[in-house]
């Protein structure tokens, strides 16, 4: 029976008798009580957690099972960029701690991907998509990572993203998670699907199932517009929630690092993980609570009722019918949940901040942290100190594709107005002054407890990004079968399309994270939407393959 040559029968019996009833003996084999693993397109935190605490598989195993996942499916998907060669090291290590010790926390023993754009000191290098920062190496590692690391995270390696977090090329250059470093990043749902950016590839990677979890960054929209297009859940905490030290930077006023997960309350138990204050980010000064609250306490199936959510219809992309649709469907699962919706409740001056040149301001921020950080990096082998170096790198290096991958937008860079011009202090006053027109004064005067609009409104995503708000984005459907095949302007990645994820954001008041996270936990439980769809391309290898590898037990493949 061990060496049929069905391998799937053997799984079956490992399923039923022993790996998933670890008290039952072989002498007892046949007894009634049997449970089946859950698959790693689906297990939670949660569950991950039970089977960790049982015994009935080890972080070695995931190790295992992660990286053959990756091997499957990354030469489709691109979605990770490096794997950490301590990875089996540090699994052991922490199944041993757990044996002698006990666990240090819910996440002991999972692992973990980091978008490539945050420094970790071990083997793994942090580059941002450019093949110029390989081998460079900072001070020390961000502070996220110090956190993950302690509570016991396995650090199971890098995704990609868009190069320097979209900050390099411009217009029909620039596609959404494509680096030169990772290539081109492919969301899971259709056949080349436009991932969105710039945490392409921690989006991924969470869809598919290529880690428990991922972490991703954002200045404006990419934690959200990447989630919503892999039918994932994440988070983007409010600026100074989590530190940015060690994380390249984008725009210090509006960087931010949050989770990106299956389901809303593994995110959450993420976001514990790393949010906090840090020495190093004088932002996590603003946090106005001590200790940290639990993140998943408001995560029951009632936290949406009576409360008033908007709609500010006027924010929302005109001509998509598709998401219209699938939106007002949404609108009647939060309701059903108990919220009470106040629709049609417009953004004030959402038309002067449509109007105004925010990148002028954003892409200065980017221009100058960026020359802070690269001049304050020990290790630094191709020596770029300043956005010019990058740019003359980039240029010179064939790895780097340029022109066909222009550095349209590190030239706005170069060229924007300095912090202390007229023009940057006017226009940063005035995008401030309109997001609080459009978000704070609309949450304020109809005593909302947050807005909710479908992921693409970009507009929505902006006014959170410069006010530093929060926002978390719950998958909300899909385009319906019929729906049109789009490409963008390059002809390289599908836009929209048969099948294609649609996403729900949550926007709410700064540090409100832990009501936002029930909302969206609700409303992700009256709805199941991710559920409701497979990804197109996905991995085999179960734990149970492991398992029965481990177990010296033939498999299929090995016949
Ligand atoms: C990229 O930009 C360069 C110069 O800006 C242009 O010559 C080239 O045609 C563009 N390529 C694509 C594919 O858009
Ligand atoms: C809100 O904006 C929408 C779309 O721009 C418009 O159709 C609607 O009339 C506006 N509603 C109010 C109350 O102003
Ligand atoms: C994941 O969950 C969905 C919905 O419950 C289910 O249809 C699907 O078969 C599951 N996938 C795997 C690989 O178990
Ligand atoms: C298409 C492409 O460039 N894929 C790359 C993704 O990243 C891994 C790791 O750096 C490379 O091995 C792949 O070639």
């Amino acid at each position: 029976m061990w060496f049929t040559k069905d391998g799937r029968q053997v799984l079956h019996f490992l399923k039923s008798f022993w790996i998933f009833n670890p008290l039952c003996h072989a002498s007892t084999m046949g007894a009634t009580e049997s449970a089946v693993l859950p698959s790693l397109l689906n297990i939670t935190l949660d569950e991950i957690a039970i089977g960790l605490d049982r015994n009935q598989f080890t972080s070695e195993d995931l190790v295992r099972s992660y990286i053959a996942r990756i091997d499957e499916v990354n030469h489709k998907l691109n979605a990770v960029v490096e794997i950490n060669p301590d990875a089996f090291a540090i699994a052991r290590q922490l199944d041993n701690e757990r044996l002698i010790s006990g666990k240090r926390s819910v996440l002991h023993g999972v692992p973990i991907l980091l978008k490539d754009n945050i420094f970790t000191s071990d083997k793994m290098q942090t580059t941002a998509g450019s093949l110029c920062l390989l081998g460079a190496k900072p001070e020390r590692e961000a502070t996220i990572v110090e956190l993950l690391r302690r509570a016991g995270a396995v650090l199971l390696g890098k995704t990609n993203l868009s190069e320097w977090a979209n900050f390099r090329s411009a217009g029909d250059n620039a596609t959404d998670g494509w680096s030169a470093r990772g290539g081109q990043t492919y969301a899971p749902y259709l056949e080349r699907q436009n991932p969105c950016g710039s945490s392409s590839g921690s989006a991924v990677a969470a869809a598919v199932g290529l880690a428990a979890a991922t972490i991703g960054t954002e200045t404006d929209g990419s934690i959200i517009c990447p989630s919503g297009k892999s039918a994932v859940v994440g988070i983007k905490p409010t600026v100074g929630l989590t530190s940015r030290d060690g994380v390249i930077p984008g725009s210090p006023r509006q960087d931010t690092v949050g989770p990106i997960a299956r389901t809303v309350k593994d995110a959450a138990m993420i976001l514990n993980a790393i949010a906090g204050k840090s020495p190093f980010d004088s932002a996590t000064d603003r946090i106005p609570y001590w200790p940290i609250p639990d993140f998943t306490a408001k995560c029951n199936p009632f936290a949406l009722r009576k409360i008033r959510i908007g709609i500010p219809r006027n924010a929302m992309k005109k001509g998509t019918q598709d998401v219209d649709t699938v939106f007002q469907s949404a609108i009647t699962a939060l309701k059903e949940a108990g919220a009470i919706v106040v629709d049609d409740i417009n953004f004030s001056d959402l038309e002067k901040f449509k109007g105004l040149n925010t990148d002028l301001v954003l892409l200065r921020d980017f221009k100058d942290s960026l020359d802070t950080f690269l001049q304050n990096l020990p290790v630094n082998p191709h020596s770029v100190r300043s956005l010019e170096d990058v740019i003359e790198f980039t240029k010179l290096n064939a790895g780097e594709f340029f022109p066909d991958r222009d550095i349209g937008t590190f030239e706005q860079a170069i060229s924007s107005p300095h912090k202390a011009s007229d023009v940057y202090q006017d226009m940063l006053h005035k995008s401030i002054y309109y997001a609080q027109n459009g978000l704070k004064n609309t949450l304020e005067h109809a005593s909302l407890d947050a807005v909710a609009l479908p992921a693409s409104a970009i507009h929505a995503t902006s006014m959170a990004a410069v006010l530093g708000y929060p926002i978390v984005t719950v998958p909300m459907g899909y385009y319906p079968k019929d729906a049109e095949i789009h490409y963008n302007n390059r002809g390289d990645l599908v836009t929209a399309g048969p099948g294609f994820p649609i996403g729900l954001q949550i926007i709410g008041r700064p540090f409100d994270e832990q009501n936002l996270i029930g909302y969206a936990y609700a409303f992700e439980q009256q709805t199941k939407i991710r559920q409701k769809q497979q990804p197109l391309i996905q991995p085999n290898t179960e734990l149970e393959d492991t398992l029965a590898k481990r177990m010296g037990v033939l498999v299929k493949s090995e016949l």
